[in-house]
């Protein structure tokens, strides 16, 4: 289909002073993720050719000067003149708005889709971007600058027996005001999940601005979705088979699928539509589970045949537990839906996934014995312990209903019921709780003290979790349910305030919170319900001066002041935790809503987040003892 490209299908829009004007509508933003969206914009175009066959390396440079270069072997974007806009289609490819055919699925673009805006945005947006290409034995040059006006206009500069396109921009730094400075590991966390998902691609990174070491990574999969389930599950717990694989295509739509189970209890899907992270799932994922559970179950019926129960036995919440799968489509015409626009709405998609996964999972567990059966008695495992914990989830229920919505006995709660303006503390340890109890204003900031750790719920059945008396604390507390009968109406709270000790010991309390939340209660961080305290590390006090340090760095400052000022009596406490403040202090430093502040937990990017969770929270010590000890503060690195 994409060999049948031609000129024609390019459409003229509009000019690029729009793109200029309201850059934010085109990338989302003028900050640091914007400024790395024109890099995956330009990779895209590269990964269009290597989808169609045409190229298998694409190569990144970071420039000494910030400019990128991204380099692809392919075909090299044509040169001729373009029927409509009367100039090359090169030039029309990076002047005009949705060239590349956004609206128009007879073109050769596919990768991306949800920020395939087109190479000319990219241009409008540079300070500086040249374009070379080579193929019919030339070699060839176009340069514009100050956002899309022509520098150079197309021209041979040699000969070449090459082919490809190597595109070279500039941001423009009167757009991104916040930074200019590309980030290695940014880019290169972004080309390996591309390497995985183009299997065979040979993708590289190269960063040139440190005179000293030059940085390059190279990646390569040729087992690509597999070669990723691998890699993924490989954090999370031991495998119990081998990665089972298939891929397909079927009405120009190409299906790739992998599975493999590790002894832990967590769900791992994730699902790609053209290279781009679904995390709203959609018709891939619902195909994908369809063909699961009905070939696990047609399985266990046909090796079971005294089995003579008709229905499925197992239902997919059963299956779920310590799955690792990933399912990899690319589709001409993407359709997404839902709040954040990556959910796949295709309807002929789940039919498709459904039948080419379905098929090759079948043969699979008959060719596999061995594996089979480790999977048809993990499940069988979970199944048991489905039913124990909805026995155990009845009994609560009752018990709720009987003492009439009674809160848990720690709570010290607010006096208004407005959630819109309510707030609760989960704090951690009794003596730290007694402080914030009688600090707190009792308007409409409540107080949870939580006594010692609280379950790791990735390491936990379902079951235990619905014992652990801290988690059904905080469960009754928030009064708005769990996993997908959360309903952020009935939560009583809008601000969820996790306030630990600065210690090792108070990271891994709030790692075990935010786990518990992301498992449980995804929707309180999506909606950015979920905060984490800041207490000060330091106190300084020269007579009745005090002044408070949140870091090193502060204190530093504070010292160099009170020199400055010929300053030498003064004392510096250092808080090691929240219970040696006393109810004022603790008030005035890190519960006043004029003073405090908060750090607000988003998960922008939940899959990577899930993998930070899983490695942290997995049955592998390593990971997280080097993450804890590196990272009190983690919360950035939640935030991508
Ligand atoms: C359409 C047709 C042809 C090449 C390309 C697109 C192309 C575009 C990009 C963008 C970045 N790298 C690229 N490489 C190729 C080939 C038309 C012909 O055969 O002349």
């Amino acid at each position: 289909m994409r060999d049948n490209y031609n000129s024609d299908s390019i459409q003229v829009l509009e000019g690029l002073e729009a793109v200029r004007k309201r850059p934010g509508m085109y990338i989302g933003a003028t900050n640091i993720r914007g400024l790395h969206h024109l890099v995956w914009e330009i990779a895209d175009n590269a990964i269009d050719e290597v989808l169609a066959n045409f190229a298998n390396k694409i190569k990144i440079t970071i420039n000494k000067d910030e400019s990128i270069t991204i380099t692809d072997n392919g075909r090299g974007i044509p040169i001729e003149i373009h029927p409509k806009t009367k100039v090359s289609t090169l030039e029309t490819v990076f002047t005009v708005l949705h060239a590349g055919g956004k609206f128009d699925s007879n073109t050769y673009k596919i990768s991306g889709g949800l920020h395939g805006v087109g190479a000319s945005v990219v241009n409008a947006l540079s300070k500086y971007l040249k374009i070379e290409v080579k193929k019919n034995d030339k070699h060839y040059l176009m340069e514009f600058h100050n956002g899309g006006q022509i520098l150079t206009p197309i021209k041979e500069i040699g000969a070449t027996k090459e082919t490809g396109t190597a595109v070279t921009f500039l941001p423009d730094e009167k757009i991104f005001k916040e930074t200019t400075i590309f980030s290695f590991s940014t880019i290169q966390n972004r080309i390996k999940q591309l390497a995985f998902l183009n299997k065979g691609l040979e993708i590289s990174l190269f960063d040139l601005r440190d005179d000293e070491e030059e940085k390059s990574v190279v990646y390569q999969f040729n087992n690509g979705i597999k070669d990723y389930v691998l890699e993924l599950n490989k954090t999370i717990g031991t495998p119990l088979n081998d990665v089972f694989y298939v891929e397909g295509v079927e009405n120009n739509i190409a299906v790739e699928f992998g599975l493999q189970y590790n002894d832990n209890y967590s769900e791992n899907v994730f699902s790609f539509c053209n290279n781009i992270n679904t995390h709203e799932g959609g018709t891939h994922e619902e195909g994908t589970k369809l063909a699961i559970v009905r070939e696990l179950n047609n399985y266990f019926r046909n090796i079971n045949k005294n089995n003579k129960v008709n229905e499925d036995k197992f239902t997919w919440d059963d299956i779920k537990e310590g799955m690792t799968t990933i399912i990899s489509i690319h589709h001409p015409e993407p359709q997404y839906e839902g709040q954040t626009k990556t959910k796949l709405g295709n309807s002929e998609v789940k039919k498709i996934v459904s039948n080419i996964v379905g098929k090759g999972l079948n043969s699979y567990l008959l060719e596999n014995p061995e594996d089979a059966k480790n999977i048809i008695e993990k499940i069988n495992l979970s199944l048991k312990a489905r039913i124990a914990a909805q026995r155990a989830k009845e009994t609560t229920r009752r018990k709720t209903v009987m003492d009439n919505f009674s809160l848990p006995g720690k709570l010290a709660d607010c006096e208004t019921k407005d959630a819109n303006i309510a707030e609760i503390y989960i704090v951690e340890g009794d003596s730290a709780g007694g402080s914030a109890k009688s600090g707190r204003n009792r308007r409409f900031q409540a107080i949870l003290p939580l006594r010692g750790k609280i379950l790791n719920v990735e390491k936990a059945k379902q079951l235990k979790v619905f014992e652990n008396n801290e988690i059904n604390s905080i469960i009754t507390a928030l009064g708005a349910g769990i996993k997908d009968n959360f309903n952020e109406k009935k939560l009583r709270y809008q601000k969820v305030i996790i306030m630990t000790d600065a210690d090792v010991d108070g990271a891994h309390i709030r790692i075990l919170l935010l786990t518990f939340f992301y498992r449980y209660m995804k929707d309180l961080i999506e909606n950015g319900n979920i905060y984490i305290a800041q207490p000060p590390l330091y106190k300084i006090q020269n007579g009745n001066n005090i002044r408070y340090g949140y870091s090193d760095n502060e204190l530093e400052t504070y010292k160099e002041e009170l020199l400055a000022q010929n300053i030498k009596n003064y004392i510096i406490q250092r808080y090691k935790g929240l219970g040696e403040m006393n109810p004022e202090q603790l008030w005035e430093t890190t519960m006043d809503p004029e003073r405090r502040l908060l750090l607000k937990v988003s998960v922008n990017n939940a899959f990577e987040a899930n993998l930070i969770c899983n490695e942290l929270m997995g049955e592998n010590v390593e990971p997280r003892k080097k993450f804890i000890r590196e990272n009190a503060k983690y919360v950035k690195n939640l935030d991508i």
